[in-house]
């Protein structure tokens, strides 16, 4: 059996080759062209980046190291991590290994309880995440070998070390966030022989949970880990870490990005927009009632949560894998039926509205609605649950990055003095 760090040694000369060999024989030729709307589109569907953890066809969804979603619902965080990692799905033996790994790396020094501690008390649990990811940068193990000077053909090996300690911890960090937080006790202390969601099932005091929550989590944590290199938290990683910046700045910038109501805060404003309508009309909503809400919503200039990609053109796997964990396990919770209703609602609605290209749901238009039925209402922390996932992802990503040994990222910018220019000559 090889271990992560051989394995990965393994595949990346054979990466490396690959790709040396394919610049080399085709380094001129192109793979995309930028219009002038997509200059001024935020780049949408440009080829920019290389990401080979995961990929997200616009008519299929996340395909994560050529395995449908769909074929991973039942994964647990540590596979997922290790898939995305090495591109194969780890045995018996190599999971063990790697999962022992990540267990000998839980420990949260205790300044950071401090600081959060610190943070007035109506902060946003993911300024509290936010922050205690960027304070931990002082353990970082590649700015220590950076200084010290590390060869290039190196540095991935590092950034894996800062990618397991951080993985490993964020379970104990985003239940930390909500225990602090929303005041629900003391901190409790990580167990040395539980699983990455099992431990955070027990460190937010959930023990007593019934055992499908854990399987939330390890859902929670497979859907939400990668969605490829382009979407606002990865490229902002990807980014900020092509400066060398270690994990623990890149990460903390990612999740920044991911704090965004169009990004991941979405979870959050979905299940806002789902108790106002309940609010409003006392109780569950009718069908008529969630189309009037949403017009009214849609009228005042804003978004419907949950609706709409930048990529997808089809009703998100993910959404789908949370609507059959739903229909299982939270059928009668209120708030799912809701969800359910809003699906069948509105679409419609949205595809009469000629600008929007994609009418269906997101993930986000229901994953809050899951953890909400655990007992966790308290909305503003859903997207620190999204992050402690996205963690997973985008830790991956660094990895390879640096083996892959890409440059500092630099699109040029251009004026509208040059692009009238241009456009006059052209
Ligand atoms: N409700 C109302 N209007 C919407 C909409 C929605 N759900 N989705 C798109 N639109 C609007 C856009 O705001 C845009 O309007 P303007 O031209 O007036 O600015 C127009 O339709 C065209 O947008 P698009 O090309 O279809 O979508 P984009 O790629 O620009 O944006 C996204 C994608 C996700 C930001 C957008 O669909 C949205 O704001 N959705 C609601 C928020 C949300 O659910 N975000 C989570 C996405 C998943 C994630 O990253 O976590």
């Amino acid at each position: 059996m090889l271990n992560i760090y051989e394995k990965l040694q393994q595949n990346i000369v054979t990466w490396r080759s690959e790709l040396s060999e394919l610049a080399k024989a085709n380094g001129e030729k192109k793979v995309s062209e930028v219009t002038v709307a997509q200059l001024l589109g935020g780049m949408r569907g440009v080829k920019g980046v290389m990401c080979d953890t995961s990929s997200v066809p616009q008519d299929k969804g996340l395909i994560i190291r050529g395995i449908p979603l769909a074929d991973l619902v039942e994964k647990s965080p540590e596979e997922t991590f290790y898939l995305l990692l090495t591109g194969e799905l780890p045995d018996a033996a190599e999971l063990e290994d790697f999962s022992s790994r990540l267990r000998l790396r839980k420990t949260v020094p205790s300044y950071i309880w401090d600081v959060l501690k610190a943070l007035p008390k109506d902060t946003h649990p993911m300024v509290m995440l936010d922050t205690a990811i960027l304070v931990l940068q002082r353990e970082s193990i590649f700015a220590k070998m950076y200084e010290q000077g590390i060869k290039k053909d190196e540095y991935w090996k590092y950034t894996l070390e800062d990618a397991l300690d951080i993985v490993a911890k964020l379970p104990a960090l985003a239940a930390a966030v909500y225990r602090l937080r929303f005041e629900k006790g003391p901190l409790l202390h990580a167990n040395p022989d539980q699983d990455l969601a099992g431990d955070y099932v027990h460190l937010m005091g959930m023990d007593s949970a019934p055992p499908d929550f854990y399987e939330l989590i390890k859902l929670y944590m497979t859907s939400h880990s990668d969605h490829e290199g382009g979407n606002v938290s990865a490229f902002a990683t990807l980014t900020v870490n092509s400066a060398l910046s270690d994990l623990y700045y890149s990460m903390s910038a990612g999740f920044n990005g991911l704090a965004g109501p169009l990004h991941g805060l979405a979870n959050q404003e979905v299940v806002k927009w789902i108790l106002e309508t309940m609010k409003l009309f006392g109780g569950n909503p009718s069908r008529e009632q969630i189309a009037e809400y949403a017009q009214q919503t849609l009228k005042s200039g804003k978004v419907i949560p949950g609706y709409g990609h930048a990529v997808l053109r089809v009703v998100d796997p993910r959404f789908i894998a949370f609507m059959n964990f739903g229909k299982k396990y939270c059928a009668n919770e209120p708030l799912f039926q809701t969800v359910e209703h809003i699906f069948e609602t509105v679409p419609g609605i949205l595809q009469n509205i000629e600008k929007i290209k994609d009418p269906w749901p997101n993930i986000d238009a229901i994953s809050g609605s899951i953890i909400y039925h655990y007992g966790i209402k308290e909305f503003s922390y859903y997207t620190v649950l999204f992050a402690m996932a996205r963690g997973i992802g985008v830790a991956a990503q660094a990895v390879i990055n640096r083996a892959m040994q890409f440059p500092i990222v630099r699109p040029k910018s251009v004026t509208t003095a040059w692009l009238k220019d241009y456009l006059s000559k052209n």
